[in-house]
């Protein structure tokens, strides 16, 4: 594989360096998981796909990158989408949202479907929206043999970042509409930058002073719900893309939604890990949930506005065109 331009990497058929995806292999409408086999169980719902077949239907484009992500383009109820699985953490994240972005045209909306430890009264199998979200770090200096700082706090809590309002709501609504009102929970996500130290796990292999954690966390933000690895950074790239763009007919008319940023984004989360209790959720609760909370978010991918569609990518040329 040879590349050109170390400032942006792409092969000579203009496939990113890490996700490995070219212009028209991707929609402007995403939904992005962690784990490649939940991005084929999603895949099961887009048009003309087999939901029998437990591999991706042939009938879908598919591409699976060297680094480990895994994008899947078909239509849903008519409207072009994606599905890319990214693996882990918010440098998959970044990523993700940066080599998407740069080969699509026009305004994106971008929803996580991942899986999350609730801190809350939220149980194993239920679902949580944040509408916003902090970042949890490890103080690395914190740790260091020589560190003075020993007033400093183990962990740093970022300020919080914000997800499309238009895109929670839709996405509360349609998990609603799919699992039932008790079942679906809003607050504040936190992103951290392990499972372990920064989650709050217990690891007497390793120095972690983590045992006060969960309690600074509801210091910072009371309405903490969740603990994960990736939504700080997408929300935090959607607030700080810059804006679409727009053919020149349309930045005359484009409204404050449409041209502002160029990433819509937000997030949901499946409960897998209720820290209070200690529960682990089961296989046969996955099974369930994914589906539903899958057909919940490409509901609300294919609702919300991108404004003018003839600013979305083009039809002709694509994989979606088939
Ligand atoms: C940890 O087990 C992983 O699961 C969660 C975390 O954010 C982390 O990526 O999300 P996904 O299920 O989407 O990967």
């Amino acid at each position: 594989m040879s590349m050109s331009n170390a400032n942006f990497p792409m092969d000579a058929e203009g496939r990113t360096y890490h996700v490995g995806i070219k212009r028209g292999e991707l929609a402007n409408r995403i939904i992005t998981v962690g784990d490649p086999a939940r991005a084929i169980v999603l895949s099961r719902s887009l048009d003309g796909a087999d939901p029998s077949v437990k591999t991706i239907s042939p009938n879908l484009f598919s591409h699976a990158s060297h680094r480990g992500f895994l994008t899947i383009t078909g239509r849903y109820k008519g409207t072009p989408v994606s599905i890319v699985a990214i693996g882990m953490g918010v440098s998959m994240m970044d990523f993700f949202v940066r080599e998407c972005r740069a080969v699509v045209d026009g305004p994106m909306v971008m929803i996580r479907l991942g899986s999350c430890g609730s801190l809350s009264d939220a149980k194993v199998g239920d679902i949580c929206v944040p509408s916003s979200s902090y970042l949890v770090q490890r103080n690395y200096d914190y740790f260091a043999d020589d560190s003075s700082s020993s007033s400093a706090s183990p962990y740093i809590l970022s300020k919080k970042f914000d997800a499309d309002p238009e895109v929670i709501a839709t996405l509360v609504k349609n998990m609603s509409a799919q699992l039932g009102d008790n079942h679906v929970w809003k607050g504040i996500n936190a992103t951290a930058d392990s499972f372990y130290s920064s989650q709050g796990r217990q690891d007497e292999n390793f120095v972690d002073n983590n045992q006060e954690l969960f309690t600074e966390l509801v210091k910072h933000e009371p309405e903490t719900l969740t603990l994960e690895m990736e939504t700080f950074l997408l929300y935090h790239l959607a607030r700080t893309s810059t804006v679409a763009p727009l053919k020149e007919e349309s930045r005359l008319k484009a409204n404050a939604t449409s041209n502002k940023h160029s990433i819509r984004a937000g997030a949901c989360m499946m409960v897998f890990a209720q820290r209070k209790s200690n529960e682990f959720i089961s296989k046969e609760d996955v099974a369930r949930v994914e589906p539903i909370a899958g057909k919940a978010v490409f509901d609300s991918l294919v609702e919300v506005s991108l404004g003018d569609e003839s600013e979305l990518h083009a039809t002709e040329g694509s994989v979606w065109a088939l």
